[in-house]
């Protein structure tokens, strides 16, 4: 989404996997143009979509740059296949590219594409977003590859991270594991390179979430929930469904909400939308399973013959209609145990109506937890601290609402999509003139 509006704003090509299955690996990308973008898109071949995306990005890179080493299977086949991916797809990209080029990387994908390309001879900047967040070196350096992936990461004249916590992290790597450098001005020397390394969180387009809150669809939606309510009011929580967004948790802090505050029984509902996500991945699957049961046990417990505590909805919905449930809600949940940046709290806040407004109960571990004024902030893994917060937020009044929604409000605008979007082209351009790598 955010690529995409940043790609809207300059014009240029985009290029990557088309989200299909092909036999054969295509000889050549499929180009059409929509507006000022032009789309180059690729097949993978069933192994590789097994082996590049569902084994190396999702159950490695993922997992890993999550904190999570317990769930991360270090299958040499799915790295060769990761690097030899990047390498074909670099082949394609390399006769649309011309040196004075600007390209742009996005995420845990495609790390060694700088590297592949310039094995090829291009000799444009490129610079490398990471979405995810980058672990600890303990952590990080558990993978079997560390080295190989971090001196890919060299190869880019500008590597970006969501948060200073990151950027720390991939320092304290580079510094302590490569022997590296890091001059006070973010740029690092290692590998024989010499680059920038910077923070620059990501946000949203601001005027188009209100927007999207208030348009036909979203009122709609959000009027159909509204009369199921009955007057109470709505705690929502929206994710894809993944272990790293904390749900289980989450359930359980709603759960301990309803056994120490009898008050809040009858008077809420906890709307928690999970999109299936990584379906195919036995972790996904299990979590699947364990929500399941949780809200099952939830409902079977407090639910009455005429009040269901919790809906949980394993199903995607229009961005427009999650903007009018965010509306609706006097609360929203986002515990997520770690996560990049974190686009629903963003998302949530800009969509409140500002005379009624709602309040974010936002974990530390979200990235944008970091810069954000006017939430309640917890530890997820703390379900006593999340019921606690999730009863202060039901319990605030209006005048307190409004105060801490025009905090948080400000911070969503400062660090808005286009401030990312500028902060890291311009750091891009200045590379080639300052940089000697
Ligand atoms: C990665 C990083 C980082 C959610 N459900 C539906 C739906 N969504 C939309 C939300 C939001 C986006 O998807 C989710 O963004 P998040 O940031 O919350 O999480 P990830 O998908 O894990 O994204 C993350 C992000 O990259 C950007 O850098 O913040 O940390 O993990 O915009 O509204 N959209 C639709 N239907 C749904 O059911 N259409």
């Amino acid at each position: 989404m955010g690529v995409l509006s940043a790609l809207r704003h300059t014009g240029g090509l985009w290029f990557g996997w088309s989200g299909e299955l092909a036999e054969v690996p295509p000889a050549e990308p499929r180009i059409f143009r929509t507006g000022r973008i032009t789309y180059a898109l690729t097949d993978l071949t069933r192994g590789e979509f097994e082996a590049f995306y569902g084994g190396f990005a999702n159950r490695v890179l993922w997992p890993l740059f999550h904190y999570r080493i317990d769930l991360a299977t270090y299958e040499h086949e799915w790295f060769r296949v990761y690097l030899e991916v990047n390498h074909r797809l670099a082949t394609q990209l390399r006769p649309l590219l011309d040196d004075d080029d600007v390209v742009w990387v996005h995420d845990y994908h495609l790390i060694p594409f700088a590297a592949e390309l310039r094995r090829l001879g291009v000799r444009a900047r490129m610079g490398f977003f990471l979405h995810i967040p980058f672990p600890a070196s303990e952590v990080y350096v558990t993978m079997p590859w560390h080295r190989q992936l971090a001196a890919a990461l060299c190869e880019y004249d500008v590597v970006g991270f969501q948060t200073d916590a990151d950027l720390r992290q991939f320092t304290d790597y580079v510094i302590h594991e490569l022997g590296g450098q890091v001059g006070p001005d973010g740029r690092v020397r290692a590998c024989g390179r010499e680059f920038l390394a910077l923070s620059d969180p990501i946000g949203i387009e601001v005027d188009d979430v209100r927007a999207m809150a208030v348009s036909g669809e979203a009122m709609r939606y959000a009027h159909r929930v509204a009369t199921t309510l009955t007057g109470r009011h709505l705690v929502l929580g929206v994710d894809r469904l993944d272990y790293t967004k904390g749900i289980p948790e989450r359930l359980r802090a709603f759960e301990l909400l309803l056994r120490e505050y009898p008050d809040h029984r009858r008077r809420v509902t906890f709307m928690q939308i999970s999109a299936p996500s990584r379906e195919t991945v036995p972790e996904y699957v299990e979590l699947r399973r364990e929500v399941e049961l949780l809200s099952g046990h939830i409902n079977g417990v407090y639910g009455e013959a005429d009040w269901v505590p919790l809906r949980h909805i394993n199903r995607a919905y229009s961005r427009r209609a999650l903007m009018g449930f965010c509306r609706l809600a006097r609360c929203a949940l986002v515990t997520p145990l770690r996560d990049g940046m974190n686009l629903v709290a963003l998302e949530y806040v800009a969509a409140q109506d500002p005379e009624d407004p709602g309040v974010l109960v936002l974990s530390r571990f979200a990235g944008c937890a970091r810069y954000m004024r006017g939430i309640l902030q917890v530890n997820p893994y703390d379900v006593r601290q999340v019921a606690e917060a999730l009863h202060r937020a039901l319990t605030l009044n209006l005048a307190e609402r409004r105060r801490m929604w025009e905090q948080a409000m400000e911070t969503v605008q400062h660090y808005d999509i286009h401030r990312w979007r500028r902060t890291f082209l311009e750091a891009l351009a200045g590379s080639a003139l300052g940089g000697d790598g």
